[in-house]
């Protein structure tokens, strides 16, 4: 059985994020996927619309991901890896190189990212350019 994992914020869940994971499933059979928590967030500048619990549950409910866990540090990589004996790491190619270090302990892919859509770009669009949320 190959394990997957992959690492995201998955705020305002959308079609580039269904389009991730459909594919990181594809390269195995079991899909874990690390959803950053609030606290984590915060470190990485990052505000959410929705809270850790509502972008874990709507994570979860995609039928390609087997496995939630909280992503709460930039250094627990490794040891999901290993505790997890994770096969592949997949992550968006907007990150490609960030996380070559992992190549010791497993494959490294990174996938083209979906174009013309983020969370940030919708918060825009609701907002109208004005703000507002
Ligand atoms: N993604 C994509 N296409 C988009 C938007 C996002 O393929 N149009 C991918 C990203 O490359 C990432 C995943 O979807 O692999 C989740 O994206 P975010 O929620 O924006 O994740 P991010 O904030 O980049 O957090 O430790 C890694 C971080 O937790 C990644």
């Amino acid at each position: 059985m190959k394990t997957v994992i992959t690492y995201g914020t998955y705020d305002l869940f959308h079609y580039g994020h269904l389009c991730l994971l459909k594919r990181a499933k594809a390269l195995g059979d079991y899909l874990i996927v690390a959803v950053s928590t609030d606290e984590f967030n915060e470190i990485k500048h990052k505000k959410c619309v929705y809270p850790y619990e509502e972008r874990a549950a709507i994570v979860k409910a995609i039928k390609y991901v087997d496995e939630v866990i909280p992503e709460s540090s930039w250094d627990q990589k490794v040891s999901d890896v290993l505790d997890h004996h994770v096969d592949i790491f997949v992550m968006g190619d907007d990150w490609r190189g960030d996380f070559d270090f992992l190549g010791e302990h497993c494959e490294v892919v990174y996938l083209p990212r979906t174009p013309d859509i983020s969370s940030t770009e919708i918060k825009d669009d609701i907002r109208g350019g004005k703000g507002i949320i």
